[in-house]
């Protein structure tokens, strides 16, 4: 072998030895660099006479093609190299299953809500949603409720700042007077038709959301909710209600064969008033009557702060708890496992 080919042999092992880029620089400076073995040997061609110079020079750029071209070679192969290892670093396995992004999901009781708010949507009742920060005049005295009825004691309702001593304010202990405000609004509406002797349109709405009262233990809570519902109109009548709620249940509890019954009770914004107990007729709560809503015919004072005549006017309403109704469909035995956040509990309901 001669001294050029055993030239470019040593640049091709030089090359193959070097596994970093800058080793391969490094050695390509010894062959091709400024002092380099080949730039040595061009060096020495200017000593030589013009024939021996020209077939010398030849063997000496072919030489250097053949370093050039190993060079070349190996920085493909370094190149390729490296992609590989970052190709094998950031490798994805397609058959991996996808990470799950957990999906919320509504609290039973809101699913509840939304049930009622469905059924009695389709009758052709609205859902007025109003402040939990209430006055005396609506969440009492509007509603008929005497000034010395226990129900407006320090030990049953909660007292909050902001009021003044003859107008207290205090946290909602019912919805009713939602339905108050709701129908002062209707009526203010429909003011000038009223005036005229005209009919009004009915007044049908439920009133769903969070009410307090001074009471805890399994079966209460501090904070628990309430749906009341109201349907005046000039010949609206206690079968109406039978009707409506009678609707409402079954269709709530999927069960067409529930009964109802209609005990007679006392509430001071209704009267007569009535107790609302169901029975089912198959199931775990079988045979029992459980009572589900109070309800009642409006009282007249009630109708009166509505704005209204109760000489033309009449109207039944209801009210009920979405939480005991939630208890009843999931045969759930303590309240409390709905307020107390544990998710444990709470997902079972998606
Ligand atoms: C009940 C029972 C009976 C009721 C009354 C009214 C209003 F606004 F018309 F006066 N709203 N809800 C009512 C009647 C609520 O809950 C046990």
């Amino acid at each position: 072998m001669n001294e050029l080919d055993a030239l470019v042999d040593a640049a091709t092992t030089s090359f193959a030895q070097a596994v970093t880029p800058a080793d391969l620089e490094n050695a390509k400076a010894q062959f091709l660099g400024k002092s380099g073995r080949i730039t040595e040997l061009m060096k020495g061609l200017a000593a030589l006479p013009v024939e021996e110079k020209k077939t010398r020079g030849a063997a000496i750029n072919l030489a250097k093609q053949g370093v050039e071209a190993a060079l070349t070679a190996r920085r493909q192969a370094l190149a390729d190299a490296e992609l590989q290892v970052q190709l094998k670093a950031e490798a994805l396995d397609v058959s991996l299953p996808g990470r799950q992004r957990p999906t919320g999901g509504l609290h039973p009781v809101s699913l509840t809500l939304e049930r009622i708010e469905a059924i009695f949507g389709s009758m052709g009742f609205d859902v007025a949603e109003g402040p939990e920060i209430e006055t005396d005049w609506f969440n009492f005295t509007a509603l008929n409720t005497p000034e010395d009825h226990p129900a407006r004691s320090m030990h049953d309702t909660f007292y909050v700042e902001g009021g003044t001593e003859t107008a207290p304010n205090l946290l909602r202990t019912h919805t009713s007077p939602m339905q108050i405000r709701y129908a002062v609004q209707h009526v203010k509406k429909h003011k000038v038709l009223i005036t005229a002797g005209g009919v009004m349109p009915e007044i049908r709405v439920i009133a769903p959301g969070r009410t307090y009262r001074v009471d805890s233990d399994a079966t209460h809570s501090p904070m628990f909710h309430q749906c009341e519902g109201l349907w005046v109109g000039q010949n609206v009548s206690f079968k109406d209600l039978k009707v409506v709620f009678t609707d409402f249940c079954r269709t709530f509890f999927e069960s067409d064969d529930l009964v109802l019954r209609f005990r007679p009770s006392f509430f001071p914004f209704t009267e007569p008033s009535a107790e609302i107990d169901i029975q089912f007729q198959a199931g775990p709560l079988a045979g029992r009557w459980l009572e589900v809503a109070g309800s009642g015919q409006v009282h007249p004072n009630v109708v009166r702060n509505m704005g209204l005549d109760p000489e033309h006017y009449i109207g039944f309403a209801f009210g009920m708890g979405p939480d005991r109704l939630t208890m009843l469909r999931y045969d759930v035995n303590d309240l409390r496992l709905f307020f107390d956040g544990d998710l444990r509990f709470l997902s079972q309901f998606q």
